[in-house]
């Protein structure tokens, strides 16, 4: 960072302080990821400067010739990666890809059913204060009261008495396996088209540990940052070709207009590191990751929402501890243990307060951690919101966080 540390010493020093915390913190939100070093450094290439409006091949620009070889090549490995036939890897974001597939799958006041957001559902899935919930008629589904688990017969007398013209299946804070083909079955049932947003999953679908969404809904969106460990930035794939070309409208020219150069060349360069046989190993560890942490806390009494995980994340119910989910956020930041505070299925608190929280084991498993550390982690995580009064302790776990979370390496910073 010589440049930026010349021309521009506040941000450089900003950034200074966000690599030593990203070093020296517990990141684990579910959401989160360290992007490799060839990731980032293709976001940060000449690549960022081009304007290339369009598709390969058809630009209305000159001068994107390197464009277009660096697009299809993201586009073909998306494809390769994912077994579809068509993909679409200009969205800037995840929001922006669901907004540009119900413009290719659905009409403006359409009906559309999805999971509620405090049962996991997210904003752009028929949120009041979202664009979806405002354009869109939806109607939510949650989890069974007593599983906390996805019931699909329940789902499926839903879209039965609703019918739909498109289901939504992709949660951000459920961490069990989706039954893909049941959405299917339902979704044929009722005549609905079926959209997966696998954000959240996309890196356990590349690497084998949950089973992929391609056979069966009409588009997939995802984000590319999360367990699949890209940059910033979102995709789509359909096996269908009229609604890949629908939903290629959808984002240009209908949402967006210059495509990020770099973050697609960034893409490319994440998908042919997830497309490796090494992927799949990590994708394997962070479910191993995952499960024994949940493990962990259950052994030290905390309740987990469906009791226990299939997947990146685990989401703890707090309400037996008389704590918050605000609350255990902060607790666990003030010692370097970085989660999010997040509602659980029928949370008797708001958003802001919240009566869980969330934990992903992604961004850990990228550095290296294996089950032990998980366990390790468990503890550090009891003892923390155990004697959360007691100022000696908190500061002794600040230390050992530090000192372990220092002994794993960061991509891009040791690698
Ligand atoms: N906000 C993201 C998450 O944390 O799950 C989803 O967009």
């Amino acid at each position: 960072m010589k440049s930026i540390a010349k021309i521009d010493p506040i941000i450089h020093s900003a950034i200074k302080k966000e690599i030593n915390r990203q070093k020296t913190q517990l990141v684990m939100i579910a959401s989160e990821n360290y992007a490799s070093s060839a990731v980032l450094e293709a976001t940060g290439s000449v690549m960022t400067n081009k304007y290339a409006e369009g598709y390969p091949g058809r630009r209305y620009y000159a001068g994107c010739e390197n464009f277009d070889t660096i697009e299809n090549i993201a586009i073909n490995r998306a494809n390769e990666l994912f077994s579809s036939n068509f993909s679409n890897v200009q969205p800037h974001s995840g929001t922006q890809a669901n907004m540009a597939a119900y413009f290719s799958l659905v009409n403006v006041g359409s009906k559309i059913m999805s999971m509620s957001l405090d049962h996991g559902g997210h904003l752009s899935h028929g949120s009041s204060v979202n664009f979806s919930g405002k354009l869109y008629d939806f109607i939510h589904y949650g989890v069974d009261p007593e599983t906390e688990q996805l019931d699909y017969d329940e789902i499926e007398k839903l879209a039965k008495k609703f019918t739909p013209d498109l289901i939504i299946t992709g949660y951000t804070a459920y961490p069990r396996e989706i039954n893909f083909k049941r959405f299917k079955e339902i979704s044929d049932e009722v005549e609905s088209k079926l959209l997966v947003d696998m954000s959240h999953i996309s890196g356990l679908i590349a690497g084998n540990s949950h089973s992929s969404p391609i056979d069966f809904a009409d588009l997939v969106t995802s984000t590319t940052h999360k367990t699949l460990r890209g940059p910033r930035g979102a995709m789509a794939l359909s096996n269908n070709e009229s609604i890949i070309k629908k939903f290629n409208s959808g984002v240009f020219p209908n949402t967006q207009g210059g495509p990020m150069g770099h973050s697609i060349t960034a893409k490319a360069v994440a998908f042919y590191e997830a497309i490796d046989s090494k992927f799949s190993d990590y994708a394997k560890q962070i479910v191993i990751n995952s499960r024994t942490l949940a493990q962990s806390m259950e052994n030290r009494g905390f309740k987990l929402v469906s009791n226990g995980t299939d997947t990146h994340m685990i989401l703890v119910d707090l309400r037996t501890k008389s704590m918050s989910g605000m609350e255990a956020e902060r607790y666990l930041k003030d010692v370097g243990i970085i989660v999010n505070k997040n509602t659980i299925p029928f949370d008797p608190n708001p958003p802001m307060i919240t009566s869980g929280i969330r934990i992903g084991t992604a961004a850990l498993t990228t550095r290296g951690l294996v089950a032990k550390d998980m366990d390790y982690i468990g503890d550090l995580i009891y003892k923390t919101l155990t004697y959360c009064d007691d100022n000696k302790m908190k500061s002794r776990i600040l230390n050992e966080v530090k000192e372990f979370s220092e002994s794993f390496p960061v991509p891009g910073i040791d690698t």
